[in-house]
Formats: structure tokens, C-alpha cells, sequence
């Protein structure tokens, strides 16, 4: 990220400070709820802890992502919380979310960031070393690396990156590396130490029977490994 963009992101409008925001990203996954509103679970995570709310609809017509981007919009804003649209430039338009979060085959990186303005955030997320490479020349904010772990909740994915995988594309980008795919309490840990700047998290959080409780452990491991 370069030096104007890093001041665009910190010091207009919202003063999101990336990474800073990135650090516990719940990705919400409606199958993952167990019947509950994800509002409540939403709201009971950000009481936790989580910093970051990635709206991800793969099933939604078009109306209703609207409907609910527009409500998340509502409950985050007074929080402080920013909100990623993934995959839908349109949907993020519409709610003023902070940020969009891009896969490889969504709308290319430089159409979005004319398209948006320039205080939302662009994440994209990075299946291979040449995604990486191809990121440095992209407006990009954020990595998602994408997955690390294998995981039940998206089996379309490529090869898992790994700790070593991580490790390695630490040493190749300074951007903001968020990990993603498989991560719970278990290896949140080693994760962090392999170089992610944030911990991208569906079902560890969507799927707990205590959001909060659950977010707030995970921010017991960033405490620990920034000891205040
Ligand atoms: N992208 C890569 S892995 C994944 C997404 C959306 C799902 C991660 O889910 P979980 O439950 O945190 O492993
Ligand atoms: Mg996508």
C-alpha cells in the first residue's frame, strides 16, 4: 500500500486504521448460524472483540443482500465496526460499506477502485505466489490469504497456503496479510506468529454457541502477543 493511500485510509472520513481494523475479521456464512439472526450473532461477536464484519452472501438475489448489508451498515456504524461487502461492488455502493473484499474471478482490482470511493478499502484475496506478484501492481489494501487450513466451510478452494506458505508471502508483500480458512482458537496462535496481520473467521465465530465469548478469547491471543 503506498504512503497516500495509507494516509487516505487513516485520516479521511472514517480514520479506519489498517491493519489495525483487520485483526479479528468475522466472515459472516448464514449456514454456519444454527437459526439465529445473524444481527445477534453479529452484535454479540463485536461486543467480543471482532474489529471487522465481512458481509459474504454466495445465495442472496440482489434485493434482499441490499436489505441486509443496509442493516448491518446500521448496527456497525455507531460501533466504530467497519463493513467489507464481499464479491459486490453495487451492494457496497449502496450500504456505504468501509470495504469490498475481491476473489480472483470477481470484478478486477483497478475497475473497483475507480468505481468506489477512495476511502473503501479493496481486499483481495491470494490463492498463488503469482497472485501475489500480480497485487503489488493492483490498488490493493489487504491480502486474504486464502486458505490456510483446509475447511468444511468452502471445499472449492485451492491448495491450502500452510504456516510455510504464510511465512513466505510475508516475505514477499508488505501489505496487510489476512489469514483465512480454517483458523480457531487452536492455531489462531501460530498463525499470527507465521505473519498475518489478521484472523479471518467464519465458523469459529458464526458457528459458536457464545459469539462473544469466543471473540473475546481470540483477543486474549493478540494480548498475548502484544503484551500492553
Ligand atoms: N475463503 C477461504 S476459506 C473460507 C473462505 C470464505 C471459509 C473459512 O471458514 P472457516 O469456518 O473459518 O474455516
Ligand atoms: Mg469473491
Amino acid at each position: 500500500m503506498s504512503v497516500m493511500r495509507r494516509a487516505v485510509l487513516s485520516g479521511v472520513g472514517q480514520g479506519l486504521k489498517l491493519p489495525d481494523v483487520l485483526r479479528l475479521y468475522l466472515v459472516t456464512d448464514q449456514a454456519s448460524l444454527g437459526g439465529r439472526p445473524l444481527t445477534d450473532v453479529v452484535l454479540a461477536a463485536v461486543h467480543g472483540g471482532v474489529s471487522c464484519v465481512q458481509l459474504r452472501e454466495k445465495n442472496l438475489p440482489t434485493r434482499d443482500f441490499v436489505a441486509q448489508a443496509c442493516a448491518l451498515q446500521a448496527l456497525l456504524t455507531p460501533l466504530g465496526v467497519p463493513l467489507v461487502i464481499n464479491d459486490r461492488i453495487d451492494v457496497a455502493l449502496a450500504c456505504g460499506a468501509q470495504g469490498v473484499h475481491l476473489g480472483q474471478s470477481d470484478m478486477p482490482v483497478e475497475q473497483a477502485r475507480q468505481m468506489l470511493p477512495p476511502d473503501v478499502f479493496i481486499g483481495l484475496s491470494v490463492e498463488s505466489v503469482d497472485d501475489v506478484l500480480r497485487a503489488a501492481r493492483q490498488p490493493v489494501d489487504y491480502l486474504g490469504v486464502s486458505p490456510v487450513y483446509p475447511t468444511p466451510t468452502k471445499t472449492d478452494t485451492a491448495a491450502p497456503w500452510g504456516l510455510a506458505g504464510l511465512r513466505q508471502l510475508r516475505g514477499l508483500t508488505g501489505l496487510p496479510l489476512v489469514a483465512i480458512g480454517g483458523i480457531h482458537l487452536g492455531n489462531a496462535h501460530e498463525v499470527l506468529r507465521a505473519g498475518a496481520s489478521g484472523l479471518a473467521v467464519v465458523s469459529a465465530l458464526c458457528a459458536a454457541a457464545d459469539p462473544c465469548a469466543a471473540a473475546r478469547s481470540f483477543q486474549a491471543i493478540f494480548s498475548e502477543l502484544t503484551p500492553s
